[in-house]
């Protein structure tokens, strides 16, 4: 609806003036002494959005890249520390060879449209993830990134790539024992930071806020031991359409939902 005035109808203000659209929130919105320090996002929705325009998938992960670049820009303009996207899971190479190979190539593209911005703007780079499953050509791109980032101290943007939390738990426990098993670590030791510190995420804080698009209500075997105390978000919105006020929305209601446990 437009706030036209027809036959003398609109006199003042409209009922819901400055109100933004259901699901969606301004920057003006938020408590700038709130932000949540790390925001992890499960970017779901690119294939059904392609097939809802009739485009093939492919065309659905190319303008979800898009979305990366306009979130972790209004990411970090609101003060957010640290991002997370889940780009691909240790389950998504069950997917058509053609397509498997696609998403492959978006690192490399994005990375060659977007480091120098990303290091301009002291943005740090960040993988999670099974590095040494990726192809050759993905690894060298970010390991690139990461290396030209490594110095930065602003905004953490953190790539789950290759990542699955059930073989990153199996693999810190491995750590763990072998180190027991060489007599360097005693087992009755073992604290919840010990069992952390083999993470991939580990230096990073856990989660204040995971987001999922698309309208799943799953966990999808991302950051499972990160997100135990986290707040959960969803939304219906397809992954390619999601913008900085559905982000904003995100973080309004992370606020809110601290504002009342903190008033218990
Ligand atoms: C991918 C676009 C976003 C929606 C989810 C699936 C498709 C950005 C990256 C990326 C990864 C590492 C990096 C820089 C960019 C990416 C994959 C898929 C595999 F250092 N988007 N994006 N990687 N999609």
């Amino acid at each position: 609806m437009s706030g036209r005035s027809i036959g003398g109808w609109f006199r003042g203000r409209r009922a819901n003036a400055g109100a933004s659209e259901p699901g969606t929130a301004d920057e003006s919105e938020l408590a700038p002494d709130n932000i949540p320090r790390h925001v992890a996002v499960i970017m779901d929705g690119n294939g059904r959005w392609a097939k809802s325009r009739g485009l093939p998938r492919i065309a659905g992960h190319h303008n979800g890249m898009k979305a990366v670049k306009r979130i972790a820009k209004a990411a970090d303009r609101i003060g957010i520390q640290v991002l997370t996207l889940y780009a691909f899971s240790t389950e998504n190479w069950k997917r058509p060879k053609a397509e498997v190979e696609f998403l492959m190539k978006l690192p490399e593209e994005f990375l060659s449209i977007e480091l120098g911005e990303l290091i301009e703007n002291n943005v740090q780079v960040r993988m999670m993830g099974n590095m040494e499953g990726l192809p050759g050509h993905t690894l060298a791109a970010v390991r690139e990134a990461v290396r030209r980032t490594a110095d930065n101290t602003g905004m953490i943007l953190n790539f789950a790539l290759n990542y699955g939390s059930r073989m990153e738990m199996m693999e810190a426990v491995r750590l763990l024992a072998r180190d027991a098993a060489r007599g360097e670590l005693d087992p009755e030791s073992i604290t919840e930071e010990t069992f952390e510190s083999r993470l991939l995420s580990a230096g990073l804080p856990d989660p204040d806020l995971l987001i999922r698009t698309s309208g799943e209500l799953r966990l999808s075997n991302f950051m499972l031991w990160q997100l135990a105390y986290s707040e959960f978000w969803f939304t219906d919105v397809y992954w390619p359409e999601f913008t900085e006020q559905h982000l904003f929305a995100a973080v309004r209601e992370y606020q809110r939902r601290a504002r009342r446990y903190g008033g218990l």
